[in-house]
């Protein structure tokens, strides 16, 4: 069962919502309610689309709206259990953010530094976003950057090889310097032979998983690998586990997508992912609690 304590504390998620283009929160909050985590919901933006595959999306988003938001929890006592920050595509909302996290101490915190893919910023960001990221990421418990946030996080400039495993290792390592000690660094999207690699590291720890690769590009599926590793991690799995989850439950909600055929652009297929999410794993879960 989840624990009771959990219900009274709902877990943050702050990320778009994208009105078309299932990811972000259209992704996390089915995900999280699936193994029975509650959600305090943040949508930093409301948006027609996600940013990258129809042009110029409408925008709405409201730092006004936030501060009464955060405002109106704290005169409730509303605590929270943790929390998950996705994309949020605002300088001064990511700055609002890092104030609440550290006022509110949220732990654990996930930063899933969403900002670019495929060597590049998505549209609309800039180095001044990522300046600010570098700084939210240093109140993170996990962080999980694809392999471009991992270089624009570090700084470092990324070539088209493939990496090799000292290259994957140091990238860790660069990573756990930038946060600190406390922060277990994910790197998901790390690309390998005909496979794609998920790299983390925690403590002095550094594994990686390999899946095969899938052709094509797959908007929204970093931001359910996220929710995945938020869910499992709220549910007291430890974080071998915990990854295993991720990447098994990525793979299903890849696979379902790439066999739907539709345009990739409207995102991702859940309906298999939270089939196996509530008759595998929250069985599991409950049976070993
Ligand atoms: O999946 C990452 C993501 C999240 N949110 C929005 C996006 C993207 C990627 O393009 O546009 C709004």
């Amino acid at each position: 069962m989840v624990e009771q304590s959990i219900h009274n504390q709902p877990f943050l998620v702050a990320e778009d919502l994208s009105a078309v283009g299932t990811m972000s929160l259209g992704v996390a909050i089915p995900i999280l309610a699936a193994l029975g985590v509650p959600t305090a919901v943040l949508p930093t933006q409301v948006l027609s689309t996600q940013t990258e595959g129809f042009g110029t999306p409408a925008k709405q988003f409201s730092p006004t709206w936030l501060t009464a938001t955060i405002a109106h929890w704290q005169q409730e006592h509303i605590q929270l259990s943790g929390g998950l920050i996705g994309y949020v595509g605002q300088i001064e909302l990511l700055k609002q953010l890092a104030k609440l996290v550290v006022s509110q101490q949220v732990q654990p915190l996930i930063v899933d530094p969403v900002m670019g893919d495929d060597g590049a910023l998505y549209p609309g960001l800039t180095t001044a976003y990522v300046t600010v990221m570098q700084q939210l990421v240093t109140h993170a418990d996990v962080i999980t950057p694809n392999w471009t946030e991992a270089h624009l996080l570090t700084g470092t400039k990324m070539t088209a090889e493939q990496p090799d495993q000292a290259a994957i290792s140091a990238m860790l390592s660069a990573l756990a310097t930038l946060c600190g000690e406390h922060t277990r660094v994910v790197i998901t999207g790390i690309p390998g032979n005909d496979t794609i690699l998920t790299a983390y590291q925690n403590g002095q720890t550094q594994r990686t998983v390999s899946t095969p690769r899938r052709p094509g590009h797959f908007y929204g599926s970093g931001d359910v690998f996220a929710a995945l590793l938020s869910v499992a991690l709220m549910r007291q799995v430890n974080f071998d586990t915990a990854v295993a989850i991720a990447v098994k439950g990525d793979t299903i909600a890849l696979d379902q997508t790439s066999e739907a055929g539709y345009q990739r652009r409207f995102g991702m297929q859940l309906s298999q992912l939270l089939t196996w999410l509530t008759q595998k794993v929250a069985t599991n879960l409950d049976s070993t609690c």
